[in-house]
């Protein structure tokens, strides 16, 4: 496992926001809502007794009834709102419930937390209607915590979004991981290529114009064919084409989702 200390200085950083926040936004990806649930975020604030609400961001990318199953099932824990920072859905509804929360107290600080590129720092943007916080689709934009000014007295910190011990290849498919510094692009390509052909491979066909395989790694032969992605002998180049297949995921460009 790479990066050890690295984890151990996001970790902190989640865990020192999350011990001066009375509010906790945890933010997860709609696509994946459950495997982008941290279950570290929640528990401490379980522990802590502090607000946590799941904000379920990027909620353009997938249909109604998906969402209302997300909710049903996250809801059994803590209250959802669905969001979309790029087509400013939920913003009224999550101010209202950060304001309730926030009534007659002379100070809140409201945590931002939840996995790398699920769109915090979108969210905090949009809630602001500023462009306060840098965002991109590279995974590990934000580096330090940022403290963001919403109301009289309520301040937003943008953190930088929190890996615990996981395996890079699991972080990869929740989008939060660069697919250029993975070991085995492929691997990873091929396990996402799955998911989506359990779930919905019409996503793979829109997107590459082919003809899905039953088997994700043929799947992934097909899909370089397509794109040309070729070395120099005529094969198929797994790798650039793994690579571009999980770009285009983290991007929001292949529309699967799944519990
Ligand atoms: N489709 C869609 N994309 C979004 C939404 N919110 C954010 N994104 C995109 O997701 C990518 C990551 O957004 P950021 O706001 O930088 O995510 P972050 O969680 O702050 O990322 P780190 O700082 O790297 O942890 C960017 O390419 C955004 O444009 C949304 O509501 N819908
Ligand atoms: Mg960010």
């Amino acid at each position: 496992m790479e990066k050890p200390r690295e984890w151990l200085r996001e970790k902190s950083i989640a865990k020192k926001v999350l011990t001066e926040s009375n509010i906790v936004l945890e933010v997860v990806d709609s696509r994946i809502p459950l495997l982008t649930r941290n279950s570290v975020v929640e528990s401490l604030a379980k522990e802590r007794n502090k607000s946590l609400i799941v904000v379920l961001n990027k909620a353009d990318l997938v249909p109604k009834e998906f969402l209302d199953k997300a909710i049903s099932e996250i809801e059994k824990d803590f209250p959802v709102v669905v969001f979309s920072a790029h087509k400013n859905i939920g913003v009224k509804n999550l101010l209202e419930k950060i304001k309730d929360l926030s009534k007659d107290k002379p100070i809140v600080k409201v945590g931002v937390l939840g996995y790398p590129n699920v769109g915090k720092s979108s969210v905090i943007n949009t809630l602001k209607k500023k462009k306060v916080a840098t965002t991109s689709p590279k995974p590990g934009m934000t580096v330090g915590e940022k403290l963001v000014k919403l109301d009289e007295n309520i301040y937003l910190i943008d953190t930088p979004g929190i890996i615990t011990l996981e395996f890079q290849e699991d972080l990869a498919l929740k989008g939060s991981y660069i697919p250029d510094k993975l070991q085995n692009p492929a691997d990873v390509a091929v396990k996402l290529i799955e998911k989506i052909i359990q779930n919905r491979k019409e996503a793979l066909e829109e997107s590459y114009k082919i003809k899905v395989s039953q088997d994700p790694l043929e799947t992934l032969e097909l899909i370089g064919k397509k794109l040309n992605y070729k070395v120099s002998g005529g094969e198929v180049d797994y790798d650039r084409t793994a690579k571009k297949i999980l770009w285009d995921w983290i991007k929001g460009h292949i529309k699967a989702y799944w519990l």
